[in-house]
């Protein structure tokens, strides 16, 4: 494990020469490498912000305590969009090696409510704590939340892992795991349909949320073999996301601009209504994404 303190990253290596590393503002993993460390399996983009100032545009943002822009009336309106999660410095809290069979390593980071910054503590006054931990091993990356409320009333959030898989052409990929299952189209006003067919391909701006999925895996296929599978852990929605050619170019972060034909997100949440935590009680939800290179 090396923590690069001008960097602000930890990462971590296992023997067979697979990485991770994690931003430590927005615990956001900005690489993760298999193979032996010589393929890289999230897209970020090259004019990504790493100073703190603006959530990193790629690898896995934390989205918490609200998924999308806020609502109305609600204890999260005065929050960002995606919420603060990606938005502050977490603390690194340590490292675990694996003692048994296949190596892996897992980093923990901590974040807590008396630790979040005036501007989100006074807009979301709630007791709670978060730990995120990012597993590495030779089966995938497990990046697993648990939230626990410190206070003594309940309080409801939202929780995504906006994750930008890098992909080698966005023309030869498509998503299975997701047929028959009902998505919430952003691109076409918000309204409600079901995939007919059994795969997804991406041929414009994509931007859907599928709600209540059945099966817990979304696999990603580059031209007809697997490429990634995304497994949900106590999740129940996936949200299929890629900008295409406007919206990339209306991103001031994003680059390459045609750097949507490298990427595609996968991302497992809770996001179809709120999960309510009484005081005192955790609640623990993530992925294992594996990489099938
Ligand atoms: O997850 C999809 C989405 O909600 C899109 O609608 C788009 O807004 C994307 O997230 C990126 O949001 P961001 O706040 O990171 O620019």
């Amino acid at each position: 494990v090396d923590i690069d303190e001008k960097r602000q990253t930890v990462s971590a290596t296992l023997p067979n020469g697979d990485t991770v590393e994690v931003l430590l503002y927005g615990a956001t993993v900005t690489s993760w490498k298999n193979g032996g460390g010589k393929t890289e399996n999230v897209w970020v983009s090259e004019k990504a912000i790493w100073d703190g100032s603006k959530p990193v545009r790629g690898g896995i943002p934390i989205v918490f305590p609200n998924f999308g822009p806020p609502i109305k009336d609600h204890a999260t309106s005065a929050l960002p969009q995606h919420g603060f999660a990606r938005n502050v410095r977490w603390e690194f809290l340590g490292s675990e090696k694996s003692e048994s069979g296949t190596s892996s390593v897992k980093l923990d980071f901590g974040l807590y409510s008396s630790a979040l910054p005036a501007k989100f503590r006074e807009a979301w006054p709630l007791d709670f704590g978060l730990v995120y931990s990012v597993t590495l091993s030779e089966e995938g990356l497990r990046t697993i939340m648990t939230v626990r409320n410190e206070g003594s009333s309940a309080f409801e959030f939202q929780f995504l892992l906006h994750t930008y898989l890098r992909v080698n052409d966005i023309s030869q990929t498509t998503i299975n795991g997701l047929g028959s299952e009902t998505y919430i189209d952003k691109v076409l006003n918000a309204t409600k349909h079901e995939q007919t067919t059994p795969s997804l391909s991406i041929t414009g701006e994509v931007d859907r949320a599928y709600i209540g999925v059945k099966q817990d895996t979304t696999s990603v296929l580059e031209g007809g073999s697997p490429r990634f599978d995304v497994i949900r852990d106590n999740l129940s929605d996936t949200v299929v996301w890629n900008p295409w050619i406007e919206k990339a170019k209306g991103m001031g972060d994003f680059a390459p601009q045609d750097g949507y034909k490298n990427m595609l997100c996968v991302e497992v949440g809770a996001i179809d209504g709120w999960q309510k935590l009484e005081g005192g009680d955790a609640w623990e939800g993530g992925q294992l994404i594996k990489s099938l290179l």
